[in-house]
């Protein structure tokens, strides 16, 4: 693992990767907190120690190195405020753990002991609960229920057996509305016993948040209940998301949890997926059938599979078009159809920068507009044709024949194969390449080429 700081929290202190290093001075003392200063994807993290798993792939993301003690795996979350990337040009003052927000990703394997440190640095109480596990209830986290609130400077120590396999997460459960607004919560991942139950070639997590940070402003306004405006995936919002490399003829997991307010159709290009698995447990085969958005509502998780035979640039993302755009004032008036040209005259008489927006529809990708510091264009990314006119929740599966096994390189944009692209119809005589070379005609107009009158007849005013 590449760009991770660490630091000690007690002198003598130290990561120890196998159950047989492990000193008695150090079994006595916390793991070493390990932090992660980089917004982008890291590499996966394979197994030092313990029984082997196919690693999962955390999206602009990471996973939390271990310990092993006398068989127990030891892990030490921080709970802190972070500064986290949005996407470039927007940095955000953020809640998180271990220097990110989401927090690190968590891998164990099915029957695994996990033992889990958990340092509050916030200026409040804080708590962990392990959303989705089979553990003893005193180890659920929830505060004033099942523990008291870790108050700030303490740490605490969370301990139970991996029971089930499958896909979980962690977040607070305290001052729940603020804590998980300033974005704490991380992905838990229990690997099944057998490595070759439910095999795929690649795993992806990640998890859906919305925050509402105001043009110029970093800190979240976290009173905030419906009117967010940044969606985005682990903390990241396009074009700030990393591409999901796929090698073709991989069999692909996606898993992604909402801990948003609202649900988020999860939309592939290209491809069918099934839903293979839930925060409750992997489906039966049997009840699997094939889809091409997965809706997840709030507080769920799905993982999805499909096998990616499709080589090319496909676009994943939610399919609410407010979630595919950053942040943006809702009180803007719809001017599509509107003359303004009269307007700008006078406007700009007193303005010479006036600008008339949206009356042939919104498309502003290709504007440069002056934005104040600090924000995020509406929507933003030049693809290999132009802006993409995206923003949010979007990010993009790149199918790519003869990739390495383990390679997770960003290969550029797809180079479509010759004649496979849509194109400008130029008349008759143009080469029309997908139909061998020949010249079809385009399709016939309409049989009438009278224009046809309408007349539109208003409903008589209601007398009263
Ligand atoms: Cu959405």
């Amino acid at each position: 693992m590449n760009h991770l700081s660490r630091r000690a929290f007690l002198q003598g202190s130290a990561l120890a990767v196998s159950a047989g290093a492990v000193s008695r001075i150090a079994a006595a003392s916390l793991p070493e907190a390990v932090t992660q200063t980089q917004a982008g994807t890291q590499p996966p993290l394979t197994p030092a120690s313990g029984r082997p798993y196919q690693p999962v792939v955390t999206l602009n993301g990471w996973t939390l190195p271990w310990r092993m003690n006398k068989g127990v795996k030891e892990f030490h979350l921080v709970a802190e405020p972070v500064l986290r990337e949005i996407a470039p040009g927007m940095k955000a003052n953020l809640w998180g753990y271990n220097g990110q927000s989401p927090g690190p990703t968590i891998e164990v394997v099915e029957g695994d002991r996990v033992r889990i440190f958990v340092t509050n640095k916030l200026p409040e109480h804080t708590s962990v609960h392990w959303h989705g596990q089979r553990l003893p209830n005193g180890m659920d986290g929830v505060t004033g229920l099942t523990q008291p609130g870790i108050k700030p400077g303490k740490t605490f120590v969370y301990e139970f057996t991996a029971r089930r396999a499958g896909t979980f997460m962690y977040h607070p459960h305290a001052d729940e509305m603020v804590q998980m607004a300033m974005g704490m919560m991380g992905f838990w991942i229990t690997h099944p016993k057998d490595p070759s139950f439910m095999r795929v070639d690649r795993d992806f997590v990640f998890l859906l948040n919305a925050y509402d940070i105001e043009p110029g402003a970093a800190t979240p306004r976290v009173n905030e209940m419906t009117d967010f405006n940044l969606w985005t995936w682990n903390s990241r919002a396009f074009p700030g998301i990393d591409p999901l490399v796929v090698r073709q003829h991989d069999r692909v997991r996606i898993r992604i949890g909402n801990l948003t307010m609202t649900n988020h159709p999860i939309h592939l290009h290209g491809h069918e997926f099934v839903v293979t698995g839930t925060d409750g447990g992997w489906t039966p085969p049997a009840g699997r059938w094939p889809e091409v958005s997965a809706d997840i509502a709030v507080g769920q998780m799905r993982a999805i599979e499909f096998d990616a035979s499709e080589p090319g640039d496909w676009a994943l993302h939610c399919h609410k078009s407010h979630h595919t755009m950053n942040a943006m004032g809702h009180e803007v008036p719809t001017m599509i159809g509107v003359d303004q040209s009269s307007e700008l005259k006078k406007i700009s008489q007193l303005i010479p920068d006036y600008m008339v927006m949206g009356d042939k529809g919104g498309s502003m990708g290709e504007m440069e507009m002056p934005l104040p510091d600090n924000t995020l264009p509406m929507m933003g990314g030049q693809g290999p044709y132009g802006s993409l006119e995206m923003g949010g929740m979007f990010s993009v599966v790149k199918v790519r024949a003869g990739l390495a096994r383990n390679d997770y390189r960003d290969p550029g944009w797809y180079r479509a194969p010759a004649g496979s692209v849509a194109y400008e119809w130029q008349g008759a005589a143009a080469y029309l390449p997908s139909a061998g070379g020949s010249r079809p005609a385009a399709p016939a107009a309409s049989p009438s080429s009278k224009e046809t009158v309408v007349n539109v007849v208003k409903p008589a005013a209601h007398k009263h």
